[in-house]
């Protein structure tokens, strides 16, 4: 099972690299303006999976620049699951004024950011 995951990831991420979606180039005070909104933003992920491809995709295609962090790894698998609530990716983080909300589901964070930045 681990192996054909394994595999079906390194498919997913080859087709990913080889269709990448082109990224939008906005000028560069309004690239600015934007970039000032989601340096509040952080996406918890994992590199091969579907659910992430897909957000990454739409992150590409809406020249958004969202640090994306590995939840399989230490420090963010902890703070994803104890502060997130679960362990489940992609999640996007949002902070605002010192509180943070966490945005589960691929659907729902393409809407959100869709809709924020069209
Ligand atoms: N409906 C969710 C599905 C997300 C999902 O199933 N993610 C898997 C990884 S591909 C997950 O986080 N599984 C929990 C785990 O691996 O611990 C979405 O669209 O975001």
């Amino acid at each position: 099972m681990f192996v054909i995951r394994w595999v079906l990831g390194r498919i997913i991420l080859f087709l990913n690299f080889i269709f990448a979606p082109k990224k939008l180039k906005r000028p560069i005070a309004e690239q600015q303006k934007i970039d000032d909104v989601t340096k509040n933003m952080t996406i918890y992920e994992y590199k091969a999976c579907p659910f992430c491809v897909k957000v990454r995709r739409s992150l590409r295609r809406q020249g958004l620049n969202i640090v994306t962090l590995d939840a399989k790894q230490e420090p963010h698998k902890n703070t994803l699951l104890t502060e997130g609530g679960k362990l489940q990716v992609p999640c996007l983080k949002i902070e605002d004024e010192g509180k943070a909300t966490w945005m589960y589901e691929s659907s729902e964070i393409i809407g959100f950011l869709d809709k924020k930045f069209a």
